[in-house]
């Protein structure tokens, strides 16, 4: 026997039964993202929200103060040294190279907690383009919005 001889079978035979599987796959996965999706009803997702995560006293906006106070805390979670600033070890991606140099005026490569809350309040100037002082649900969900959300968790 050659191996011309065998391809036919590998060739007749594993197609049907991949795409068999994919099929299984795919059902599976619908299946699974049904039951992921369904619990998630209005009342759920509110809580979960940017919003409700953060606003503390419970205007529907989340405001600089209110911001502060998540961007200070995560700070403190993410300083794993204890060397009074975060690196871009310590960040995880939160700002991308070219956020961590605009955040460091004093360009040691690092951030210090003033720096952080600085680079924190031009992401969230940035985020409100109705200029109203707070961010809401709508505004949390643009591109600029999560990159504010990315220093407070
Ligand atoms: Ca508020
Ligand atoms: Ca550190
Ligand atoms: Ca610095
Ligand atoms: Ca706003």
């Amino acid at each position: 026997m050659t191996a011309r001889d065998e391809l036919p079978i590998f060739g007749s035979v594993l197609p049907r039964q991949e795409a068999d599987l994919n099929k299984t796959f795919l059902a599976a996965a619908l299946t699974a993202a049904t039951i992921i999706a369904a619990p998630i009803e209005p009342a759920f997702a509110k809580k979960a929200s940017p919003v409700a995560t953060l606003d503390t006293d419970n205007d529907a906006t989340v405001d600089i103060n209110e911001l502060n106070k998540a961007v200070e805390a995560l700070f403190e979670k993410l300083e794993k040294d204890n060397d009074g600033t975060l690196d871009s070890k310590e960040l995880q991606g939160r700002l991308s190279k070219k956020e961590l140099k605009a955040a460091d005026p004093d360009n040691d490569g690092t951030l210090d907690k003033n720096e952080f809350l600085a680079a924190a309040a031009s992401l969230f100037k940035d985020a409100d383009p109705d200029n109203d002082g707070t961010l809401d649900d709508k505004e949390f969900a643009s591109k600029k919005g999560k990159a504010v959300l990315r220093l407070t968790r």
